[in-house]
Order: structure tokens, then C-alpha cells, then sequence
């Protein structure tokens, strides 16, 4: 594991607390001078090559049209339910079979990370799609300072519960958390990011600030929202869509135009936004990342392990 170069994840004593805040209030003091725009915190950010070249939607649709249970089922819920979310302070607990467990700030997570824009193809399995522009960083970034094991197999992960806030918690619609899993080959895969924002800007409370996970190949159930727990283990940890109906979703869940949900089709999906004729359009195997991943399931049954 390459750890040179990486600040020891004792964050706190590199960015000690109140230096960071002062940096923070020193931006929003710019902002505030600023005539040239609204105080919204933009994120410095670089680009990177595992972009696609096709057009993001619009923010609007992005900010619009969500899926996060914890704050209703319906498409349009979250972008109003989810404003109640508190989301500073927020801190990450990391713990399993890693070398530097603890409960960590996300300003130390953040803390010497560049931000990249990724922007990725996203491929509900509900079969409608959009592209987002992520800004974010790559997962194994986070785990290479954090020290992985070498027993660990898999990443777990977990979304904050707090039923004052997340109005979905208050009834039994999903078994709270939401919890997602990957292989560690997967959670290590560069195109795998923790994203911290979209269209150049902080996280909007509906996409699962402050921080989520963006698994570009697999269905959008996989990136799970709102973070609060990541957990390496030697087990395939229960994942919240597979407990719910395990013949429908599979731990796997990789974009796959030739495997079918039982209930409908997978080859084509409905871009969003795509337009008066709905924006058809093929889906295209591991989401079209496939040139990326397809080593990592060399020798296994897609149809089996779906
Ligand atoms: N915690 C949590 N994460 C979640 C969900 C959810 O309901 N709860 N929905 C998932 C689904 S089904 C999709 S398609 C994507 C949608 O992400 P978006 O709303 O940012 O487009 O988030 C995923 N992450
Ligand atoms: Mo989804």
C-alpha cells in the first residue's frame, strides 16, 4: 500500500480544529465581501480523464429528482425533506480491520485531499439515468491513509439515522441505516470516489451531504448517501436493497443490459431530461465503464452473481 506522502490520519494534529474553522470563516468573509455572486461555497477542484465528454444534466434535474428514502419515497420529497438535515458538525466513524480506527471529522478526512470533477454516468436501477458532475475523491485515498488490513475483503457502509430529521425514518420503509457494501477490489477501483459536491458546489442535502459514496458501474442503489460509518470486514456485510428483496438485488449490482431485473427489462433506460421523446437510449454494460472494471469479475457468472 502506497502510504508516502500521506499525512498520518491524526488529522486533528495537522489541521488543528481552529485553524480550520478560521480558514472557513475567512471564506465566508470573502464570499460575503464579494459583489460578484452569491455566498455559496464553491469547491476548489481539479479535472480528470475518467470523466465522460457526455452533457451533465441540469442542475435542476439533479437537485430535483431523487432517490433517498430516509426522507420519502417519492422523486420530488427529498429536494424539500431533506433541507431539515444538520450536516456540520459530521464526523465518520472508520473502524474493522484498519490500522487507525476512530471516530474522524470530515474536515480531517478532507484535510490535504484534492478534489477532482468526475463526471460520471449515474444508472438507477429503476432503469432512468442521468450524468453528474461529482466532485469528489478517490475511496481508496481515504483507505490507504486510514491502513487497511490485509484481512479485510470488504468496505461496509452505513447512512446517518436520525428520525428528528429524516422524516422516512419515522416508519419502517427500509430496514434503518441504509447500508451498501463493496468487494475491496471494488472499493479500491480509482473510478470508486467519495463525493463531497456536485456542479462545483458543496453537496446538496437531497445528493447525501456532506459527503456519499459515486460507484460509477453499478446500480445508483450502491452510492450511498449521507455517510456515517465505513467498516472493513472479512465478510460480505448485509446491504440494505438485498436484505429487502434478495432475488431482485443482488450484492453485486452491476449495470448489466443483459441481465434483467425480474420485474422489467434492463437494456434500455430513460435519460432524464432526455427530451420529448423521452430520451430512450440503450444501456451499456458496466454503465459504460466496462473497459475499467471488467478484469475485476474475470471468471465470475454475471447471471449468478447479479
Ligand atoms: N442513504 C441512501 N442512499 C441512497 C438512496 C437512499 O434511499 N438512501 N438511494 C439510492 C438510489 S436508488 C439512487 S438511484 C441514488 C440517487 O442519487 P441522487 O439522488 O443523488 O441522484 O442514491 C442512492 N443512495
Ligand atoms: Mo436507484
Amino acid at each position: 500500500m502506497p502510504t508516502k506522502f500521506i499525512p498520518d490520519l491524526n488529522w486533528s494534529d495537522v489541521t488543528p480544529k481552529a485553524v480550520f474553522l478560521n480558514r472557513r470563516q475567512l471564506i465566508a468573509g470573502a464570499a460575503a465581501l464579494s459583489v460578484a455572486g452569491p455566498a455559496v461555497a464553491k469547491l476548489d477542484y481539479v479535472k480528470s480523464d475518467y470523466s465522460t465528454d457526455e452533457e451533465p444534466n441540469d442542475i435542476s434535474d439533479i437537485r430535483g429528482y431523487n432517490n433517498f428514502y430516509e426522507f420519502g419515497t417519492g422523486k420530488e420529497e427529498p429536494s424539500v425533506n431533506a433541507q431539515k438535515l444538520t450536516v456540520d458538525p459530521w464526523s465518520v466513524k472508520i473502524d474493522g480491520m484498519v490500522d487507525k480506527p476512530g471516530d474522524y471529522d470530515l474536515a480531517d478526512i478532507l484535510s490535504g485531499v484534492t478534489l477532482e470533477e468526475r463526471i460520471y454516468r449515474l444508472r438507477c436501477v429503476e432503469a432512468w439515468s442521468m450524468v453528474v458532475p461529482w466532485i469528489g475523491f478517490p475511496l481508496a485515498d481515504l483507505l490507504n491513509r486510514i491502513g487497511v488490513q490485509p484481512s479485510a475483503k470488504f468496505v461496509a457502509f452505513e447512512t446517518l439515522v436520525r428520525p428528528e430529521e429524516m422524516i422516512g425514518q419515522r416508519y419502517p420503509i427500509l430496514d434503518w441505516p441504509y447500508r451498501e457494501g463493496l468487494r475491496l477490489d471494488e472499493a479500491m477501483h480509482p473510478l470508486t470516489i467519495l463525493a463531497t459536491g456536485l456542479y462545483g458546489e458543496e453537496m446538496p442535502k437531497q445528493n447525501g451531504a456532506p459527503i456519499r459514496l459515486v460507484v460509477p458501474w453499478k446500480y445508483g442503489f450502491k452510492s450511498i448517501k449521507s455517510i456515517v460509518r465505513i467498516s472493513l470486514t472479512d465478510q460480505m456485510p448485509e446491504t440494505t436493497w438485498n436484505m429487502q428483496n434478495p432475488r431482485e438485488y443482488g450484492f453485486y449490482s452491476n449495470v448489466n443490459p443483459t441481465v434483467d431485473h425480474p420485474r422489467w427489462s434492463q437494456a434500455s433506460e430513460r435519460r432524464i431530461g432526455g427530451g420529448l421523446f423521452g430520451g430512450r437510449q440503450d444501456t451499456l454494460m458496466f454503465n459504460g465503464y466496462e473497459e475499467h472494471v471488467a478484469g475485476l469479475y474475470a471468471g465470475q457468472d454475471l447471471t449468478k452473481d447479479y
